[in-house]
C-alpha cells in the first residue's frame, strides 16, 4: 500500500506519507484527458460523475470535494493505492535501461479508469494528439454529461452509453473528432445493445485484446490502451509513435511495426509490460525523443 493513513477534513480527505505519487506524472503522462492544472498546482479532474481537485503538500496528498466514503468506494482504487509502485520499479530496473525513464516518471501511477469512458476516449485518440483529445472528450461531457457544480464552476461528467448511442454523427462530428465520429456511434450502439463490458473485461488479456478489437475504430495499439487505463490489465503494451521511439532508442529496437515492437515489449515486461510503457511514453514525449 502506498500511503500510511487517511483521514477526513472538513472539505475532502488527507492522505499521510503517500509514496509514489506526483501529481504532473499521474495526470501528464498521457493516460488521461480530463486533468488539468490549476493555478495553485493543485489539479481538477472529473471522474465517475464527479469532480475533485487534487494536492500535494510534502508527503501527504488531499483530495478535495470527497469523502471517506467515495474515497473507499472510488479513489482508491482509482489511484490504484494498494498497489506497491516501489515493487514494481525495483523490478523494472533490473532492466539498466528503463532507469532513465523511471528515474523521470517516478510518481506516475496507473489510473483506474471507467471502462466506457476510456473506450470512447480511445477511439477518438486514433491518429490524433492529446490537447485535441481532451477537447473532443469535454465537448462530448458538455453535450450529454451531468453538469456538476465546484466552486463556482460547472463541470460535466462523461456520458452515459445511451446518450452517445443515440447521438447523431452529425452530433458527433461537431464535438471535434471527425472521421471517427462513425466509430464512436457504431461500438456506443453496440455497447448499449449487448451490455458486455463486463464481460469483456472478464476475459484473458489476449482474449480481452482479440475482443474489444472487433468494434470500429479499435485497433491493437486503442485496445491496449483501453486495457492498461481501465480493465487492469497490465500486460497490455500500447505502442504509439513515441513508445516506437523510446523502444527504438534504448533497447535499439529495429524500427519494425507497431505490433513486432509489442511484441518484443510484452516478452521483455511480461505482466508489468503496461507500467513500463507508460514510463517509456512520458519520457519520450517529454523529452520530445527523435530518432536519429
Ligand atoms: O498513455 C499512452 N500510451 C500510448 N502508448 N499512447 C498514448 C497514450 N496516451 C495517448 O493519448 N496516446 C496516444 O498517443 C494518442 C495519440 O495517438 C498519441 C499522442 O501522442
Amino acid at each position: 500500500m502506498d500511503y500510511e493513513s487517511v483521514e477526513q477534513i472538513e472539505n475532502g480527505i488527507l492522505l499521510s506519507n503517500v509514496k509514489n505519487f506526483e501529481l504532473k506524472h499521474i495526470f501528464e503522462c498521457g493516460q488521461c484527458f480530463r486533468w488539468n492544472k490549476t493555478q495553485n498546482g493543485s489539479y481538477i479532474g472529473v471522474a465517475f460523475n464527479r469532480v475533485i481537485e487534487v494536492q500535494k503538500q510534502g508527503e501527504d496528498v488531499i483530495i478535495y470535494n470527497t469523502d471517506m466514503k467515495d474515497f473507499n468506494l472510488i479513489w482508491k482504487e482509482y489511484f490504484d493505492l494498494s498497489t506497491d509502485y516501489a515493487l514494481i520499479k525495483e523490478s523494472l530496473k533490473e532492466d539498466p535501461l528503463l532507469n532513465k525513464a523511471i528515474d523521470f516518471g517516478y510518481g506516475i501511477r496507473i489510473l483506474n479508469q471507467e471502462c466506457f469512458e476510456m473506450i470512447i476516449s480511445f477511439i477518438t485518440s486514433a491518429n490524433n494528439r492529446i490537447p485535441m483529445i481532451k477537447k473532443c472528450i469535454e465537448n462530448m461531457s458538455r453535450m450529454w454529461g451531468k453538469p456538476i457544480e465546484y466552486n463556482g464552476k460547472t463541470y460535466y461528467g462523461f456520458p452515459e452509453v445511451s446518450k452517445i448511442a443515440q447521438a447523431s454523427i452529425s452530433e458527433l462530428e461537431s464535438t471535434g473528432t471527425g472521421f471517427r465520429a462513425k466509430y464512436i456511434k457504431d461500438t456506443a450502439e453496440r455497447i448499449y445493445e449487448n451490455n458486455n463490458i463486463d464481460y469483456i473485461r472478464s476475459l484473458n488479456d489476449d482474449e480481452c485484446h482479440n475482443e474489444l478489437m472487433k468494434f470500429n475504430g479499435i485497433g491493437p495499439k486503442v485496445a491496449d490502451c483501453i486495457m492498461l487505463f481501465s480493465m487492469q490489465k497490465h500486460s497490455a503494451f500500447p505502442v504509439d509513435v513515441w513508445v516506437k521511439r523510446a523502444m527504438i532508442h534504448f533497447y535499439l529496437a529495429p524500427d519494425v511495426s507497431l505490433n513486432k515492437i509489442r511484441d518484443f515489449g510484452r516478452k521483455k515486461f511480461n505482466n508489468l509490460s503496461g507500467f513500463a510503457q507508460q514510463y517509456l511514453f512520458y519520457y519520450a514525449r517529454e523529452n520530445n525523443i527523435k530518432l536519429d
